[in-house]
């Protein structure tokens, strides 16, 4: 048992403690976390496999290009707030996640929920040809060109092939975008001190799991992927921002109110 940590946290003094005592606590958090991810994730990466040169035509790139910058964003916004409504799912059925306070939910969600849509993009991901599964075929960012922020999608696109490179299995997925959402460092957190032993409960599983797959550096890059992926969602913020000054209209009666909930 070396994985087993000297646990500074008493689970009898705070009965809502998920911390695990043992590894068989590991392993059944673990599997949770797995199931609701699997159970929460739109879209299996084996039935893409076949998709994977379903590309769209020139024809069809082109009506996109051809939208005007406010009906691609009010697009691309009901797109990812589809998305998000299943991170929010997932969310909702890890363990650790239901013991907190309704407002440290939202606020973990506020921060993370476009984060964790950003690295299930990479399963959705084809890394030959650089393009995203989007609308259901393969896009690639010129079809993304009428939404004005060429810098946010190459960023983007970069960051997916960066997380295809580290060849991540379902699993690894699961417990990062969970350790990913469950961050004690997010502002406004009441209970931080409870987000942190959660937090160390899903840190302690994906190390777990690395552990078990013999990939333990993969920890190290993790933690940096998890840096790229808060300067991408300052960068759609600040997207957002701009948008929502120069379109207030669409803005504020088109995106879907989920959307306007956790970004605006
Ligand atoms: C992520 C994985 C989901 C399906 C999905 C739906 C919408 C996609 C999103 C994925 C990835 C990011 C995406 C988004 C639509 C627009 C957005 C391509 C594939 C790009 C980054 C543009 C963001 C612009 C907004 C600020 C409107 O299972």
């Amino acid at each position: 048992h070396d994985l087993m940590p000297i646990h500074p946290y008493n689970h009898l003094e705070d009965p809502y403690s998920l911390y695990p005592h043992s590894l068989r606590n590991i392993d059944e958090l673990c599997a949770s976390i797995v199931r609701s991810h699997r159970e929460t994730s739109q879209c299996r990466v084996e039935d893409l496999q076949a998709l994977r040169w379903k590309l769209f035509s020139r024809e069809e790139i082109q009506a996109y290009q051809n939208k005007s910058v406010d009906e691609m964003w009010q697009h691309c916004a009901i797109r990812l707030t589809d998305a998000v409504q299943y991170v929010v799912e997932f969310a909702k059925h890890i363990p650790g996640f239901r013991i907190l306070s309704q407002n440290d939910q939202i606020a973990l969600l506020k921060m993370g929920s476009m984060e964790v849509v950003l690295v299930r993009m990479s399963r959705l991901f084809n890394t030959e040809n650089n393009t995203v599964f989007f609308d259901g075929k393969f896009a690639g960012t010129e079809v993304f060109k009428s939404l004005a922020c060429g810098d946010l999608i190459t960023a983007v696109f970069d960051f997916a092939h960066g997380m295809c490179a580290l060849k991540l299995t379902e699993q690894q997925i699961a417990l990062f975008s969970a350790l990913v959402l469950i961050n004690a460092d997010r502002p406004c957190l009441e209970d931080r001190g409870r987000v942190q032993r959660v937090q160390r409960s899903v840190e302690l599983g994906l190390t777990h799991i690395l552990h078990r797959d013999n990939q333990d550096s993969l920890m190290h890059k993790l933690y940096q992927r998890m840096a790229v992926l808060r300067s991408l969602c300052g960068l759609h913020m600040e997207k957002l921002r701009w948008f929502s000054q120069r379109y207030p209209l669409t803005a504020h009666s088109l995106f879907p109110p989920l959307y306007k909930e956790l970004f605006a």
